[in-house]
């Protein structure tokens, strides 16, 4: 066996006439200039060597390929391209295999669609994610896949970038068989030989039943917020089967480009590298997290059920706690319901739940507490409630466990003053449902430790949610922002635009759901009580809306009583007559005369209030980056992840909408 390095990061050994080829480019393989060339010069080798009958491609350490480097992006292009590399793959005279090893992504599945044959690995993964980075698939992929799965499911795959399975994989046809064992590529070399090579770019697609075409795009369209690239990712898988893989392969490319250098290419990338960086908290390099097994949860409502699910998915033990048997009993029911539900959905195996229920315990006593590594509490956000508990828990809980709040708008660091240990409380804030949402705030409190800190971390991402360090401000990075962002909209709708005006404005934007619909959805009474509470010590010169008071003292509280911004007693959201007098009403005991506002005019002005305070943050310290204020607007607060965030939007378009 002879070893030849054919770049820095493609090196390969002739084994039994077979030249294994692998890619070592850490940490993702991802497809940079140098594994380009090393491919090539592979290929010239294995042309140039009689004695090589074929080729296997692999990638080194957990990945195949991890697609195309994102970081040479808007850089000025190195050859050969990779659709060159893959035409050559392609084409080559003898059998090309690839052996997936782990994630084949983006251009690393279109190197694998481009081989005569593929053989998975058990840990291999397939996905075209590159809509979720605001472009299409780039060298083949649009016009591959379908012919070898069918535009039906391609048009899922590549229009929802979701990753699959080797198992799934193998029952799409998109691989020839699963085998960890090297040998079997190499056999598969060997039973090729004789015929003709299958060539995925020769394939005539499919003929698919044209209404499940129809239906798999208009499920990606419904996704697609106004966003470019699933759109033109359905339309090139549909071309695929009407032209010739010469011209499918041009638009596909042209269109890759024109998306490339998009505004949505250029947010989405900021928000992939937002991620990758997020809760890399400074100075916390090297410290180890605590060990987190056994998890408390006090209280066992609507946030703390959610807390308990995605602890028990994410294999902890769970102990719940309520303050009598029968809030107990209610409690673990609670948990299991919403266990069977992710069950009814899909999301869930019925072994996974069985686990789930076998590691939970939900006890009427907190002394059960002493197990535990973590306690998070998840009861009433009251100061007196919270502190009180946390001096108990400090008697219970052993020295090393550690004590998060989920407060959301109270300070972490008097709840944590209360107990004799400050250094282990942090501020564990979720999103509700927090088994769902994916956003967790992790606060960092005057007094907390790097250890305590770091394990918050590590807990919070072996959750699955995405962290952001935030410090102690009230509100925390969201709810700072979404309050500045409310008054705006308020101070709009008093000067002239109407609710439903601003929440279509949002909307438009590529909100889910304006911000009067999401008040109307959380409910107008917790902010109210908190208006009430705050009244005495607000400055009398800053602007107040009374608006939202005179709604709650009416009982319109939101959808839950049938009334709130709009009416909701028909079952649909209506704008209400009665809403529209009051809010007029209020304009004129204030002598303000209605004006117009455009939607341009109503979305660039809530946007530059939600930068404005994010430079606050920032400025405070409170938040470490611009990039961890775009991913909580993004993730908690249904800011659309194609404009890439406020901080984003206000440093890149200026002050265009
Ligand atoms: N390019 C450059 N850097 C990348 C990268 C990529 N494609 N993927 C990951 N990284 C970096 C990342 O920034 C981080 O860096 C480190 O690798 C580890 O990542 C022509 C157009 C592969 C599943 O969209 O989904 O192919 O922070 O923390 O959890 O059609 O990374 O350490 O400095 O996420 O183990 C399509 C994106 C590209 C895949 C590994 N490919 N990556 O997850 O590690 S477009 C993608 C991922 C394309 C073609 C087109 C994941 C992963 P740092 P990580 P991980």
């Amino acid at each position: 066996m002879s070893a030849t390095r054919f770049s820095e990061s493609v090196t390969g050994s002739i084994k039994d006439s077979v030249l294994v080829v692998t890619i070592d480019n850490p940490p993702v393989n991802a497809i940079s200039a140098d594994v380009r060339q090393g491919l090539i010069a592979a290929l010239d080798h294995a042309a140039a060597h009689g004695m090589v009958a074929g080729v296997v491609i692999t990638g080194a350490g957990r990945t195949f390929v991890g697609g195309a480097d994102i970081k040479e992006f808007g850089k000025p292009p190195v050859g050969p391209t990779l659709p060159e590399v893959i035409d050559r793959i392609e084409s080559f005279s003898k059998p090309v295999i690839a052996a997936i090893n782990g994630a084949a992504l983006g251009g690393g599945c279109e190197i694998a669609l481009a081989c005569h044959g593929r053989i998975a690995g058990e840990k291999a993964a397939f996905g075209m994610p590159e809509v979720k980075l605001g472009i299409v698939p780039g060298a083949g992929g649009t016009q591959r896949l379908p012919r070898l799965i069918g535009p039906v499911a391609a048009i899922d795959l590549i229009g929802s970038g979701r990753t699959i399975r080797a198992e799934e994989a193998l029952a799409l046809g998109l691989v020839d068989g699963v085998s960890e064992d090297p040998a079997t590529a190499a056999a598969l070399i060997r039973a090729m030989a004789a015929a003709p090579l299958r060539r995925t770019g020769m394939i005539a697609v499919p003929v698919a039943d044209p209404l499940a075409v129809e239906a798999a795009a208009k499920k990606v369209l419904a996704k697609a917020r106004g966003q470019a690239a699933p759109a033109e990712a359905v339309r090139l898988v549909r071309l695929a089967g009407d032209v010739d893989l010469k011209s499918g392969l041009a638009d596909e490319r042209a269109t890759f480009i024109r998306l490339r250098d998009s505004q949505e290419a250029a947010a989405l990338r900021h928000v992939f590298f937002a991620e990758r960086s997020a809760g890399k908290a400074d100075k916390l390099e090297g410290i180890a997290p605590r060990k987190i097994e056994t998890v408390g949860i006090v209280g066992t409502g609507l946030m703390g059920t959610g807390i308990a699910v995605a602890t028990l998915i994410a294999g902890c033990r769970v102990i719940g706690v309520e303050q009598t048997a029968d809030a107990a009993v209610k409690g673990r029911e609670r948990i299991a319901a919403t266990l069977d539900k992710s069950v009814q959905s899909g999301r869930l195996s019925a072994a996974v739940r069985d686990a789930c229920l076998a590691r939970l315990e939900v006890a009427a006593d907190a002394n059960a507490l002493a197990a535990a590594d973590l306690v998070i509490e998840a009861v009433f956000d009251d100061l007196t409630v919270k502190t009180e508990l946390f001096q108990r828990l400090d008697g219970i809980v052993r020295p090393d466990a550690i004590l998060a709040t989920n407060t959301s708008y109270l300070d972490p660091d008097l709840i944590a003053a209360a107990t004799a240990r400050p250094d282990r409380v942090v501020g564990l804030h979720f999103f509700s449902p927090a088994n769902i949402m994916r956003l967790v705030e992790v606060v960092d409190c005057k007094a907390t430790a790097r250890d305590v800190l770091a394990s918050a971390l590590a807990f919070a991402k072996r959750l699955g949610k995405l962290a952001v360090v935030c410090g102690v401000t009230e509100g925390f990075i969201g709810n700072r922002i979404y309050s500045a962002y409310r008054s705006e909209a308020e101070y709009m709708v008093e000067d002239g635009a109407q609710p439903e005006q601003v929440d279509a404005a949002l909307e438009a934007y590529g909100f889910p759901m304006g911000i009067f619909t999401v008040n109307d959805m959380a409910g107008l009474e917790i902010a109210w009580a908190r208006r009430k509470r705050q009244a005495a010590t607000r400055d009398p010169g800053a602007r107040y809306v009374e608006i939202a008071d005179r709604l709650c003292e009416a009982g319109r509280f939101g959808r839950k009583t049938g009334k709130g911004w709009y009416d909701y007693s028909t079952g649909d959201k209506v704008v209400d007559p009665e809403v529209t007098a009051l809010i007029a009403a209020a304009r004129a005991a204030r002598g303000i005369a209605p004006r117009n506002f455009s939607r341009e005019e109503i979305v660039g002005r809530l946007l530059k209030a939600m930068a404005d305070e994010g430079k606050a943050l920032l400025a405070e310290g409170i938040a470490a980056s611009a990039g961890d204020i775009d991913l909580v607007m993004i993730n908690g607060y249904g800011f659309p992840a194609h404009k890439g965030g406020p901080m984003f939007v206000a440093e890149t378009v200026g002050k265009a909408a």
